[in-house]
């Protein structure tokens, strides 16, 4: 750094207005030691077991986080039993099934599809915007049309399963646009590899029965995802439009910067969500979140949020605590 931007740094860290990360590590950068960091995957939900089993083969081999995050998340895109991520996923109010994805790697480059229809792996999509164009989103037909170009193939995405579900909800018809614990499961997974990098990405069909064109926080970096090599990473699962409104990912990498463990980040942000009081009650908002060293952590708004990790020592599921 040379000395005008040293005292420009200095001025402002002290006029308060950049904060220094507490918690940002040195290993990797130019002329620093490279330590060999023990790898990690956390991922939500039940299924992440099964989606960190996959992530866990790439990390353990040394191979690259977003890799990782890539093929773990693929697994569940393709199981057809999830009514909530990729082929399978339940449709929106007409019966359509449109799904959102995003994905962030250890540059803080980003890359996400909205309102995707007919595409069963919108993760790997997310992943060629990022790598493949100039831009971060894409969108509905645009999204549809870059990945045919890219070669993926149009599928139906609608299971016989999700068809009959979506039927007898039409019988009733009765719109409650609220994600409670019976009708979630989007999959965030993050991973941590050796060279100690961190990538992140979720994907999902969104809110069952939503309004079609709505899109949720699941492809919406820093809402959805929010990955800061420097920090950590958070990914969030649940309601959307309470995730939207207040940013959740970016504010629990934000407060980990700060010093806060990833349990305790987490807590935080879904407290923000509470204190806003939005009027809703019977919904779930659920945020699991990995800091550079390697720790974990998760909070939910009500009981019955899983999440699973892998690592050295464990592959296991756990329950994370919650605000009720
Ligand atoms: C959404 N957050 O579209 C997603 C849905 C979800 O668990 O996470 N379900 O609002």
């Amino acid at each position: 750094m040379d000395r005008r931007k040293f005292l420009l740094r200095g001025s402002l860290v002290s006029a308060g207005l950049l904060l220094e990360p507490k918690n940002s590590l040195t290993f990797g950068r130019p002329g620093n030691p490279v330590k060999p960091i023990s790898p990690v995957v956390i991922s939500t939900w039940d299924f992440g077991i099964k989606a960190n089993t996959i992530s866990w083969s790439h990390l353990s081999e040394g191979g690259r986080a977003l890799d990782a995050v890539e093929a773990g998340i693929r697994i569940i895109e393709a199981d057809t039993d999830n009514l909530s991520v990729g082929i399978g996923g339940l449709p929106d109010r007409d019966g359509i099934v449109t799904l959102d994805a995003c994905i962030m790697d250890e540059k803080g480059k980003a890359g996400s599809v909205t309102f995707l229809e007919q595409i069963a792996h919108p993760i790997s999509v997310a992943r060629l915007v990022m790598e493949k164009t100039p831009h971060v989103m894409l969108s509905g037909e645009g999204a549809l049309q870059f990945a045919l170009d890219n070669g993926f193939e149009r599928q139906n995405l609608l299971t016989e399963k999700a068809k009959i579900a979506w039927e007898k909800w039409r019988t009733e018809s009765n719109y409650k646009p609220v994600i409670n614990i019976e009708n979630h499961d989007t999959v965030g997974l993050l991973a941590l590899d050796q060279k100690g990098d961190l990538s992140g990405g979720c994907s999902t069909s969104g809110l069952a029965y939503k309004m079609h064109g709505r899109v949720g926080d699941s492809p919406i970096i820093g809402a959805g995802l929010y990955v800061d090599n420097e920090i950590g990473a958070c990914v969030a699962t649940g309601l959307g439009e309470l995730v939207m409104r207040t940013l959740s990912s970016f504010l629990v990498v934000e407060l980990m910067r700060q010093g806060a463990s990833p349990n305790e980040a987490c807590k935080e942000a879904i407290m923000r969500i509470v204190k806003k009081n939005y009027g809703y009650s019977d919904y779930q908002v659920g945020l699991i979140a990995i800091n550079k060293q390697g720790e974990t952590g998760a909070y939910s708004f009500q009981p019955g949020f899983s999440y699973a990790v892998h690592n050295e020592k464990v592959n296991e599921v756990f329950e994370a605590a919650s605000h009720i």
